[in-house]
């Protein structure tokens, strides 16, 4: 009889989450909770792929962008198949593109990722990053014509379009939303999770009514801009599109490509990342474009400068503080803060893959150490707690939806390597 071994290797683990969560072609975040294709979500998904299956990589990024809109945008839920057990689902959205979708995107991660992966596949690869470079340039070209302030700052019009739904971030933009007319629907996350790590009743009523806004205009960009409902300048988009930007330039250059405008592109957001500078909280910080007003958030996204080439010596002096006083850094808000929630989501709690992001940054921009500590805490924050989608900061329990697909490939990618 064989010997059976029941000890399953984190990465073992890792890679089985991938696989069960592959739905054919596109991966979803966890099974229950999301049960579609998440733009961000599956740029990282690609990353953990790239470590055993490098074909399933590419097809991840293809299948994204074979979602994508003809003006360029690139949804942030791709609805495959229907799923009763999300809300709300394409039936509410009304997306308007080639697959069913909603109607917002997501921070820009495709381009850095499928550059990362290409890295990992130099000459096989090179084909379906030439037949993908079009789509992601389009979709870059959209965040330029829509999306931009009068900075260069790249500006999110919907908690769920910026990834960090209900960051304090966007506590002072929502509160000016009027959604007593939003009417009655029924929320599908708090059966499957934990209702106090989830957003609350306030914050849905005004996801809702968002929705409800850009679906009546047909998602028109410019009616939208118009109306103009929701309107933050924030640095997660602002960081991961100048680093999209970065990494298309790069891609462009090496594969022989004429992409017109990217160098000024590059220059314009850069000065947009670097408007998010608020010098009396000191870090950056999310602004309204409405009203010009700071939320004074020291966020996760605030540590992402790196990620974008840009220095700052007094952000690192915070990632400092940070990976020696927080138990399980970096959390999602500044635990200092009033505001700061330790198990509610995007409001305190660590998540895996923005530290993945945030190191990437530390090790290019020569911050080695910081990078280094980052990484090996993250890693022992997963192996000790799980493959969850986040974490709280002080305790390390894992909170929200297990067996994550972004946590996985962090593990495979970054914190588990060797
Ligand atoms: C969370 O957002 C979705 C809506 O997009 C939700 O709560 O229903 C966010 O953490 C977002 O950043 C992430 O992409 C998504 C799937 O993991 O879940």
């Amino acid at each position: 009889m064989t010997e059976m071994n029941y000890y399953t290797t984190p990465s073992e683990s890792a890679r089985n989450i991938l696989i069960a969560n592959d739905r054919g072609g596109y991966t979803i975040p966890t099974s229950g909770l999301y049960p579609y294709q998440w733009n961000w979500d599956s740029a990282v998904a690609a990353l953990g792929f790239a470590e055993f299956d490098i074909d399933r990589a590419w097809i991840e990024l293809e299948t994204l962008f074979s979602g994508q809109w003809d003006d360029g945008m690139v949804p942030h839920i791709l609805f495959h198949k229907p799923d009763p057990g999300y809300f709300p689902g394409p039936d509410v959205w009304g997306g308007t593109g080639p697959i069913a979708s909603s109607g917002v995107t997501q921070p820009p991660l495709a381009a850095t990722m499928a550059r990362r992966v290409w890295d990992k596949d130099r000459a096989a690869g090179e084909a379906r990053l030439r037949t993908l470079f079009p789509a992601m340039l389009a979709w870059h070209r959209w965040f330029m014509a829509w999306r931009l302030d009068e900075h260069g700052a790249v500006c999110t019009t919907h908690p769920w379009e910026a990834g960090r739904d209900n960051a304090p971030d966007w506590d002072g933009a929502m509160a000016g939303i009027d959604a007593s007319d939003v009417g009655e629907y029924q929320r599908r996350d708090t059966s499957h999770v934990n209702s106090a790590d989830r957003p609350t009743k306030y914050d849905y009523d005004r996801y809702i009514k968002l929705v409800q806004i850009g679906r009546e205009v047909g998602w028109d960009q410019q009616k939208l801009l118009d109306l103009n409902p929701f309107r933050v300048a924030d640095p997660t988009m602002s960081f991961t599109t100048l680093r999209a930007a970065r990494d298309l330039l790069v891609i462009s250059e090496e594969l022989g490509i004429e992409a017109e405008g990217l160098s000024a592109d590059v220059a314009l957001l850069e000065d947009g990342a670097l408007s998010l500078w608020n010098e009396s909280l000191g870090a950056f910080d999310a602004r309204d474009a409405h009203t010009g007003e700071w939320a004074e958030s020291v966020s996760n996204a605030s540590y992402l400068c790196w990620y974008a080439g840009i220095q700052s010596p007094q952000m690192l002096d915070r990632v400092k503080i940070v990976l020696t006083t927080v138990p399980h850094p970096i959390p999602s808000y500044d635990p200092n803060m009033p505001k700061f929630d330790e198990r509610r989501y995007w409001r305190g709690p660590t998540w895996a893959f923005m530290n993945m992001l945030a190191g990437f940054g530390l090790e290019e921009m020569g911050h080695g150490v910081e990078a280094e500590a980052l990484r090996l805490k993250t890693a022992r924050l997963i192996a000790g707690h799980g493959f969850a989608e986040y974490y709280d900061p002080i305790t390390g329990s894992p909170a929200g939806g297990n067996s994550f697909t972004w946590t996985a490939a962090v593990w495979l990618h970054w914190a588990g390597r060797n």
